[in-house]
């Protein structure tokens, strides 16, 4: 039995890994960092099976004692303030888990079990203020973020260890990616929020930021399996993951509304306070090395992606209509 320890499993990403590594029969265990009130929503339906370690990504003591117990085969590190206009107002905190959280990481792994595969979750964020179209992994990167500026931190770390020490590090250069379990304050999820809550009658405007930005916008389902992919291979490497599409947001409100009968332009108001201090304008990945060498591929289109979510919101939220 293959173990593997994810950091960041109460996450998005960290809840859609854990299932398909326990569905992969592998032992999973999780980090866990203490939090006023429980925090389990994502991970409530496999809570049972996963062996939980508490740690911070802060505190390398915890994780050095989390890489003992757990003598992992594989080290998933997806934890991160990955929020980027929290970044702005953040951005020591920003710094302390997005960008040194990694060598922490990385220095547990090096210390305790050198020999584990590591994978570090990096970001189109870096691409930031975009020097290529599309993006691919040599492209240079020029972030536009405290959040981005920590993420190419943790990119060039990972690199270095690799080279360094020999270790089998990754970096996944993710491009956005979504899912119903997505935080209700990232773009996608506010917008399928609000969308069954205005056509559930409890909401009756949407405040919105720069709706001209553009996203490659994948399903987090999808992309779990190239982070697990990448692990499997030879030799260690970087890869783009995307759909290789792009959408603006105003195209996000378009097929969010119109799937319940409603036209966005009645109910959306743009509000200054969402608009970020700088703006990474257009995001699109060529992910033709991941598509080749790890032959991943996805499922879910931006379509399919959208109404899923406006579904899975409309569901939720009349389960609680029902229920009080
Ligand atoms: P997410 O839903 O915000 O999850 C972040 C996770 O990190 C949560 O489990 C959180 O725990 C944990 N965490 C935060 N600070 C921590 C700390 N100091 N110590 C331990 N755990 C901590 O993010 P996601 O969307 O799943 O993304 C996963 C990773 O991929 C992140 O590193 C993100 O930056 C990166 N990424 C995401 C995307 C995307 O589009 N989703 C694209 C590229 C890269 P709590 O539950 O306690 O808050
Ligand atoms: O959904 P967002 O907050 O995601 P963003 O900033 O692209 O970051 C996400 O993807 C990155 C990968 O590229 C990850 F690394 C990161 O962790 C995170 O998962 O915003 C998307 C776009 C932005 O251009 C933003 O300005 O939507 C625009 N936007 C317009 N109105 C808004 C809003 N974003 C949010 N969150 N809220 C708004 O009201």
């Amino acid at each position: 039995m293959k173990r593997a320890l994810i950091t960041g499993i109460t996450g998005q990403d960290g809840s859609y890994l854990a299932e398909l590594l326990l569905e992969k029969d592998y032992k999973v265990y999780g980090v866990r960092r203490r939090t006023s009130t429980p925090n389990y929503d994502n991970v409530e339906h496999i809570k049972e099976q996963i062996e939980w370690i508490d740690g911070d990504l802060g505190d390398l003591a915890s994780l050095i004692e989390a890489v003992r117990i757990s003598q992992p085969d594989e080290v998933y590190n997806l934890a991160a303030q990955s929020f980027v206009a929290t970044s702005w107002p953040q951005p020591i905190a920003t710094a302390q888990m997005t960008a040194l959280g990694v060598t922490n990481m990385l220095e547990a792994v090096r210390i305790i079990k050198p020999d584990a595969r590591f994978y570090q979750a990096s970001s189109s964020e870096m691409y930031g203020k975009v020097v290529e179209t599309p993006q691919k992994e040599n492209t240079p990167f020029y972030p536009r973020s405290p959040y981005g500026v920590s993420k190419v931190y943790g990119h060039w770390i990972t690199v270095n260890y690799r080279e360094s020490f020999n270790m089998f590090a990754c970096s996944g250069i993710l491009f956005n990616h979504e899912s119903p379990r997505r935080g209700l304050e990232f773009v996608t999820r506010k917008v399928t929020n609000a969308v069954a809550r205005i056509k559930l009658g409890l909401q009756d405007e949407l405040r919105m930021g720069n709706l001209d930005a553009k996203r490659d916008w994948g399903f987090a389902g999808d992309y779990v399996k190239a982070m697990w992919l990448m692990l499997q291979q030879d030799q260690p490497d970087d890869y783009v993951i995307s759909t290789g599409e792009t959408h603006t947001v105003e195209e996000l409100l378009e097929i969010a509304f119109s799937y319940v009968d409603l036209n966005w332009k009645d109910f959306v108001v743009i509000d200054q306070k969402f608009v970020r201090p700088a703006e990474v304008d257009l995001l699109l990945g060529d992910c033709s090395k991941a598509k080749v060498k790890l032959g991943w591929n996805l499922e879910v289109d931006f379509k399919m992606l959208v109404t899923m979510m406006v579904e899975e919101d409309l569901k939720r939220l009349k389960v609680i209509q029902v229920t009080i």
